[in-house]
């Protein structure tokens, strides 16, 4: 966009509201399985779909999932056998986000209980071996084209990282040409000088031997 200034022309500068659109389209995907599985069966299931025991890590999912499943108790993809107490989820996604029911998780039993199971608007944690329906989730990682890319003249090409397009930045050595206009003034002395006796003249004109930089003023000498 155009920038006004007072001592120098108006210049470009980059918009900074102006970013190309991503390359990478991450695209997630969740089934119920209604057949009953114990939970590490249902986990090799969720593999052979090409995905994992679903991980729920934030409210919107939390959600999702529970639309998903309505009144079925359903197996997700939240554990503790590593740690007893320690919940975790099998696909490496933080373990922050929770929503267990009032005394939950209790490891209720003889030999306690391991494996995270939807119950409602909540979860439990129930013996592994039990079953359950599950919730699947599959994460796609889709790789978009992106536009050709033309920069500004005061720009230059960049390229994109994690996955976004090649964006143009601002080149900070490029400058709007500051607004001084040269006059030139030509004097012709008819007198026969010496080179040396000819600049001192010169200089005493306030000038410069003249230089000769195109055929404008080669035309003009
Ligand atoms: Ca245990
Ligand atoms: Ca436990
Ligand atoms: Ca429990």
């Amino acid at each position: 966009m155009i920038v006004k200034d007072e001592d120098d022309c108006d210049k470009c500068v980059p918009n900074p509201d102006y970013v190309l659109p991503p390359r990478v389209v991450i695209k997630r995907e969740d089934k119920i399985v209604e057949e009953g599985m114990t939970w590490w069966d249902a986990h090799n299931a969720c593999h052979e779909w090409g995905g994992e025991l679903a991980s729920i890590n934030n409210e919107a999912e939390w959600t999702a999932v529970r639309n998903l499943v309505g009144d079925i108790h359903a197996w997700v993809g939240g554990h503790d056998f590593t740690h007893e107490g320690r919940f975790e989820w099998m696909d490496g996604s933080n373990f922050d986000f929770t929503a267990w029911h009032q005394g939950e998780p209790n490891d209720w039993g003889h030999n306690g209980e391991d494996c995270l199971r939807v119950q409602g608007n909540g979860w439990n944690d129930m013996p592994c071996d039990s079953k359950n329906p599950f919730v699947c989730k599959k994460v796609t990682v889709e790789e978009r084209e992106c536009p050709a890319i033309k920069c500004a003249p005061n720009a230059m090409v960049v390229k994109g990282e994690d996955g976004e397009c090649d964006k143009c930045v601002i080149n900070r050595n490029w400058v709007v040409n500051i607004n001084i206009i040269y006059t030139w003034e030509r004097t012709i002395r008819t007198t026969g000088m010496n080179w040396f006796d000819a600049q001192a003249t010169c200089h005493e004109w306030g000038g410069e031997l003249a230089s000769i930089n195109d055929n404008a003023e080669w035309e003009a000498v």
